[in-house]
C-alpha cells in the first residue's frame, strides 16, 4: 500500500499551454500525468480539481486498474475527451510510481522492449513545394527515416500545417480563433503534385506521411488515396472526420494507400469497427487523450488481432510527459507502428526535464525508474497560463468546415 497524500493540477504555459497532474504519496515517491486538452485546458483541470482529486486522497496508488474502474464508471457519464484526459492524467501518474517503487522503467513492467526504440516521425512544411522538400531533406540529413509532408496550397492563404516558425509547428496561436480559409478542389490539384516531387527529389528510401484533418468528404479521399497511390504513402492520416467510422469503407474500396485515424478519438467504443472492420492501418489514440496507458493498452491489443498498428499522436500540444509515456509504451507493444515527434521548445523542455532520447530516427524512453520525466514547479510558475485557440476553418463562400 501506498497512499496518496496530495495531489495537484500545474498549469503553465512555456510558449503554450500545458495542464500537469502531480501526485504524491505517503512512500515519499511522485508520479505525473499530462492533462493538456488543446484550447479547452481549463476545462480538464477544472474536472480534476472538483471532481476527481478528492476521489484521490487516500486511496491505494498502486491500485492502478481499480483506480481506472472507479473513475471511469464511477462518473456514470462515459467518455468523451475532458473525461478521459483527466483518467488519463491520473492513470500515467500512477503508473510513474508503481515504476519508480518498482526501481523500473516504466516499459519493462509494461512487459519489457519489444524493440530497440521507437520510429518517429518530424514535421516538414513550407508554403511551396520546394520549400517543403528542401524542408524534409533537412529532417532526413538529422538522421529522420520518416516524414510527414504539409505544403501551401496555391490560391490559398493559409494551410493546414503550414507555419512560420519550422522546428515549433503552434496552430493553437491566438487569443480568439484565427479563420483559414479552404477549398478542397484546390487541395486536390495540388497535394498529388507535392508527392510526386518528393518521390523524385528525396527518391524512395524515406517514409512519407501526409495528414489531410479531417477534411474530406469519403468520395473525395477515396480519389486522394487513390492518386497518391503510386508514391506509396506510409500513411494518408484523418482522410475523413470519423465520428462516422463507416466513412472509411468508401476510401478502402477504392486505394491500397494504408489509412491513419485517431488523435481525437477517447475510447476504445471510438475506433473498434474501424479495427475490426480493417478500415485502418494505423491508429492514432493517445495515451493523453484515449484514457491512459490502461485504456490504450485495450485499443492496442484489439487492433492487434486485426494487424492494424499504432502511431501515436506527439504534436506539441501533447506534454514530454505524454511523449515519454508513449515512448514506454510504443517500446513495449507487439504492434507499435510510428510516433509522431514534433519537438516541443526549449523553455518547455527546461519545464519538463525527461530522459527520452533521439538518435537514427528513433527515440527511446531512457532507463531512469518511472516514466523518466518530471516538472520544475518553481519554473512552470514563471510561465502562467493565456488563453490560445486552435483556428476555425471556413469555404470561399463562407460556410464553417472542418479545421
Ligand atoms: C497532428 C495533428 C496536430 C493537431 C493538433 C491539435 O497530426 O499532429 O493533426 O497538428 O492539429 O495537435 O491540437
Ligand atoms: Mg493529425
Amino acid at each position: 500500500m501506498s497512499k496518496i497524500t496530495a495531489a495537484r493540477v500545474i498549469i503553465t504555459c512555456p510558449g503554450r499551454n500545458f495542464v500537469t497532474l502531480k501526485i504524491e504519496t505517503d512512500s515519499g515517491l511522485h508520479g505525473v500525468g499530462d492533462a493538456t486538452l488543446n484550447g479547452r485546458e481549463l476545462a480538464v483541470a477544472s474536472y480534476l480539481n472538483d471532481h476527481v482529486i478528492p476521489c484521490l486522497i487516500g486511496r491505494d496508488a498502486h491500485k492502478i486498474e481499480d483506480t481506472w474502474q472507479y473513475l471511469y464508471r464511477g462518473a456514470y457519464w462515459r467518455r468523451g475527451p475532458v473525461t478521459m484526459s483527466a483518467i488519463a492524467a491520473v492513470d500515467m501518474a500512477l503508473w510513474d510510481i508503481k515504476a519508480k517503487a518498482a526501481g523500473l522503467p516504466l516499459y519493462q513492467l509494461l512487459g519489457g522492449a519489444c524493440r530497440e526504440g521507437c520510429m518517429v516521425y518530424g514535421h516538414a512544411n513550407g508554403v511551396t513545394i520546394e520549400d517543403t522538400l528542401a524542408e524534409a531533406q533537412r529532417y532526413i540529413d538529422r538522421g529522420y527515416r520518416a516524414v510527414r509532408l504539409q505544403s501551401g496550397v496555391p490560391g490559398l492563404a493559409s494551410t493546414y500545417g503550414v507555419s512560420k516558425d519550422k522546428d515549433f509547428y503552434e496552430p493553437a496561436d491566438a487569443d480568439l480563433p484565427t479563420e483559414n480559409l479552404w477549398s478542397t478542389e484546390k487541395y486536390l490539384r495540388s497535394a498529388p503534385e507535392l508527392f510526386a516531387a518528393a518521390r523524385e527529389q528525396l527518391g524512395w528510401d524515406v517514409h512519407l506521411l501526409h495528414d489531410v484533418h479531417h477534411r474530406l468528404t469519403p468520395i473525395e479521399a477515396a480519389r486522394l488515396a487513390k492518386d497518391l497511390e503510386p508514391y506509396r504513402l506510409f500513411w494518408l492520416e484523418d482522410a475523413v472526420p470519423a465520428e462516422n467510422q463507416a466513412n472509411f469503407r468508401l476510401i478502402r474500396q477504392h486505394s491500397t494507400t494504408p489509412l491513419a485515424v485517431g488523435e481525437v478519438f477517447n475510447t476504445i467504443w471510438d475506433c473498434k469497427q474501424l479495427i475490426e472492420e480493417q478500415l485502418v492501418d494505423y491508429i492514432r489514440a493517445t495515451v493523453l487523450h484515449a484514457g491512459g496507458i490502461t485504456h490504450l493498452k485495450r485499443i492496442a491489443n484489439l487492433a492487434e488481432l486485426y494487424k492494424v498498428r499504432t502511431g501515436c499522436h506527439g504534436a506539441t500540444d501533447l506534454s514530454p510527459v505524454t511523449m515519454a509515456a508513449a515512448l514506454h509504451f510504443g517500446l513495449s507493444i507487439p504492434n507499435f507502428g510510428i510516433q509522431e515527434y514534433m519537438r516541443h521548445t526549449a523553455d518547455t523542455d527546461a519545464v519538463f526535464p525527461h530522459q527520452y532520447q533521439f538518435a537514427d530516427g528513433y527515440l527511446h524512453p531512457g532507463d531512469a525508474p518511472g516514466l523518466g520525466v518530471d516538472i520544475d514547479e518553481p519554473l512552470a510558475e514563471q510561465f502562467p497560463y493565456q488563453r490560445a485557440y486552435l483556428p476555425v476553418n471556413r469555404l470561399e463562400d463562407g460556410s464553417m468546415h472542418d479545421w
